[in-house]
């Protein structure tokens, strides 16, 4: 049983938070500077350097590191910059990294044309469908696994990616981005690190792009800070504060995405010109049995294939009038988007079809607008589109 202040509703409010000592703000205030007074040379306060350290950042740190039963959480200036962030860590030269097969296409390629130029050799594979074992060879150093994944929402056993890990002294990263603490936590099945885009749902409101990465290890998190600072990659006093009071509501957006969610999903399977719905909790997914093992629940993504061609599909996104055509998800407002044209454009049209990301695929990221009108919208637009 948790302990009184030690559940997620109020870890989400409290965790890494306290009064201010000087005044007794109740909210952390935006520490907005750059460097710190020193009474005496090379003497301080422990805040020397605004990049080295910010008071501001180090609360964001403490409250999602306690969201995902971590010790450390180091932020960054984006999701990306916390993915270059842990390459440096751990990539270089002859290092060889294996990757799920479907990850955000930006993940992609800072893989493929950025970190490839530097020695570190990638792999990818689906570790949806196949052993760890298999997937994961002897002399594997890390380990990149987003599960659910982006766009297909593909799910992983992270436990057993984690023991396969272990076995062969490889670092397991989970980019837990689209399940959030709130229904997953990747360190509590034995991965090493945890890495975020709090871009999406912990920040919420689509006014931020940020990143953090999670640790209980004392010796990742002590290479993770030396880089933070040494890499410069940290996002500034007034995007933490933002992301800070976007998490306080984070236990009740992820209940309600997940309750339009299933709204908008009864619409969509009792619709004719859907052929194909990508969804973890639907008993039919091939991801549930895993889903229903690891997760407690699952947001607002859906991923879902039209019957039509590829203009057609266009003229759908682009008919919606509340879900806004735009890259990006996890904010309380709906938005959808075309994977193959935009999110994954980066990814080779080839791998796209062979990972089932069709041009008709649409994302939607489900927000907390009422579900009738959400489904009036989309109706509206299939419509207009598909008339
Ligand atoms: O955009 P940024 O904060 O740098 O985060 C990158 C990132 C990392 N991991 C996952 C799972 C992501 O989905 C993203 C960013 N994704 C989008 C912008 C998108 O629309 O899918």
């Amino acid at each position: 049983m948790s302990s009184e202040g030690d559940r997620f509703e109020t870890k989400v409010i409290h965790a890494g938070q306290s009064p201010e000592p000087r005044t007794g703000a109740v909210m952390p205030p935006v520490f907005q500077t750059s460097t710190y007074a020193q009474p005496w040379p090379a003497k301080h306060t422990g805040y020397e350097y605004a990049r080295t350290q910010n008071p501001t950042r180090e609360a964001l740190e403490a409250c999602v590191a306690a969201l995902e039963n971590g010790t450390t959480g180091v932020a960054f200036g984006s999701g990306l910059a916390a993915t270059t962030t842990v390459l440096h860590a751990f990539g270089g030269q002859g290092v060889k990294v294996v990757c799920g097969d479907d990850v955000y296409g930006g993940t992609y390629r800072l893989f493929e044309r950025v970190f490839k130029n530097t020695g570190t050799s990638f792999s990818y594979a689906d570790f949806s469908t196949r052993a760890p074992a298999d997937v994961i060879p002897e002399g594997t150093n890390l380990v990149w696994l987003e599960t659910p994944t982006n766009p297909m929402l593909k799910i992983s056993d992270i436990a057993a990616v984690a023991a396969r890990c272990k076995q062969i002294g490889a670092i397991l990263a989970v980019d837990n981005t689209f399940a959030t603490p709130y229904f997953q936590r990747p360190l509590d099945l034995g991965a090493d690190l945890v890495v975020h885009s709090t871009t999406k749902y912990l920040n919420g409101h689509s006014d931020v792009v940020g990143g953090i990465v999670l640790t209980k290890d004392p010796a990742i998190a002590e290479k993770l800070r030396f880089l933070q600072n040494a890499i410069g990659a940290v996002p500034g006093p007034w995007d933490c504060w933002l992301t800070l009071r976007g998490v306080k509501t984070l236990a009740i957006r992820m209940q309600r995405h997940q309750e339009n969610g299933k709204h908008v999903l009864a619409w969509l399977g009792a619709n004719s010109r859907v052929k194909r719905i990508h969804y973890p909790f639907l008993p039919a997914d091939p991801g549930y049995a895993i889903a229903k093992k690891q997760m407690s629940g699952f947001g607002g993504m859906v991923s879902f294939v039209l019957d039509c061609d590829l203009p057609r599909a266009e003229k759908f996104v682009a008919s919606t009038k509340l879900f806004t055509l735009a890259e990006s998800l996890g904010g309380v407002e709906s938005l959808i988007e075309l994977p193959a044209a935009m999110t994954h454009a980066s990814v080779p049209a080839a791998n796209r079809r062979a990972l089932g990301i069709e041009d008709g695929l649409v994302r939607l990221s489900i927000g907390i607008e009422h579900h009738d009108d959400l489904i009036a919208d989309l109706d509206q637009a299939m419509k207009v589109a598909l008339a």
